[in-house]
């Protein structure tokens, strides 16, 4: 009697045990979950880049990455401003001047926040909500916010940290639009020989009326040190824009290499951005064993050049980009090809 007594006591304790521990690992487990995770989606990344100046000028390109299915229209835009060379704000560093934007609507359902998150430079580097600050410890912003209100925002002095900045908005009152537009700072703590990458994206959580669902958009942004000035040290690129820096002192000519397929007929486009600037730029194209093939050199100040030229054997070309002593600017080098 005792025994069996002693056994049936046993018996609940293990029940007493085991069922809390099992309700524990199936609640972590997300089993009992009230609200499941949403569904996710993350959008291809969109990579805008820019070969890194060598003095202050203006950029005014814009980065989108979009969205839009039958129930929801997101999107993520970076006009890159300007590239402030040796910024007295900053240390004497480079910077990068940009806004960023978030515009999400949705049909039948709302915005419940929007997450914006800069991350991922290999160099150091920082980025800075301009004009963000804690006063009297009041947060205050500069910005455009329809339907968003700043829950959160952090930005990180260490140059070393994975994380550059981040913010979290929430919808107001299930919000079916919102809207988000900041200036921002990305502070290039490198010697101007250095590249950059950073990544951006905004993660818009909203409720198509039924479920929520979470949808990333990446955009990378890059900076790449200039590319050089000799067919050994030529950036590789492919079919596509380009933008560059060119400067009369620093910087006079670039190179690239691209790989190109016989019997192709390429294009290749060498323009500069609005306005004028007074700049001669001369294009070359040399074949795979560095001969000289093709050029555009028309003697007129911000001409477009153009070379369309048959490619007679399969191999990495050259193109090289001269800017004759006459200032400094970006110029957009545009490759094409299609096939006879
Ligand atoms: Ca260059
Ligand atoms: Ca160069």
């Amino acid at each position: 009697m005792e025994e069996n007594r002693r056994k049936w006591i046993i018996s609940v304790a293990t029940i007493a045990i085991i069922v809390p521990v099992s309700l524990m690992v199936l609640s972590l487990n997300g089993f009992f979950s009230q609200s499941p995770t949403p569904e996710g989606i993350t959008v291809e990344t969109v990579t805008w880049e820019i070969e890194r100046p060598s003095e202050m000028l203006g950029i005014h390109q814009i980065a989108e990455n979009i969205y839009t299915n039958e129930e929801a229209s997101l999107n993520l835009t970076i006009y890159l401003d300007d590239y402030d060379e040796e910024c007295g704000m900053y240390g004497g560093y480079d910077s990068l001047a940009m806004n960023v934007s978030v515009a999400a609507e949705v049909g039948n359902g709302f915005v419940k926040n929007v997450n914006i998150t800069f991350y991922n430079d290999t160099q150091p580097s920082q980025v800075r909500w301009a004009d963000w600050y804690r006063l009297n410890g009041r947060l205050h912003y500069t910005g455009q916010f329809e339907n968003l209100s700043v829950a959160d925002y952090s930005q990180y002095r260490e140059s070393e940290q994975y994380m550059k900045a981040s913010t979290n908005l929430e919808g107001i009152n299930k919000p079916s639009a919102v809207y988000f537009n900041t200036p921002m700072h990305w502070i290039l703590r490198t010697a101007n020989d250095k590249s950059h990458q950073i990544t951006v994206a905004s993660e818009i959580t909203y409720n198509n009326g039924t479920a929520y669902k979470r949808v990333v958009l990446p955009i990378v942004l890059r900076v790449i040190a200039d590319a050089d000035d000799s067919f050994e040290t030529a950036r590789t690129i492919s079919f596509g824009n380009h933008t560059a820096f060119i400067h009369w002192g620093d910087d006079p000519e670039d190179y690239y290499r691209i790989w190109l397929d016989q019997n192709q007929v390429i294009n290749i486009q060498l323009s500069m951005p609005e306005p004028p600037s007074g700049l001669y730029l001369d294009l070359y194209l040399y074949s795979p064993d560095g001969s000289l093939v093709a050029n555009s050199t028309s003697r007129k100040p911000d001409s477009i050049e153009q070379i369309t030229y048959t490619i007679n054997q399969s191999g990495n070309w050259y193109i090289r980009v001269l800017n004759l002593p006459s200032g400094y600017n970006l110029y957009t080098l545009s490759i094409g090809a299609e096939q006879p």
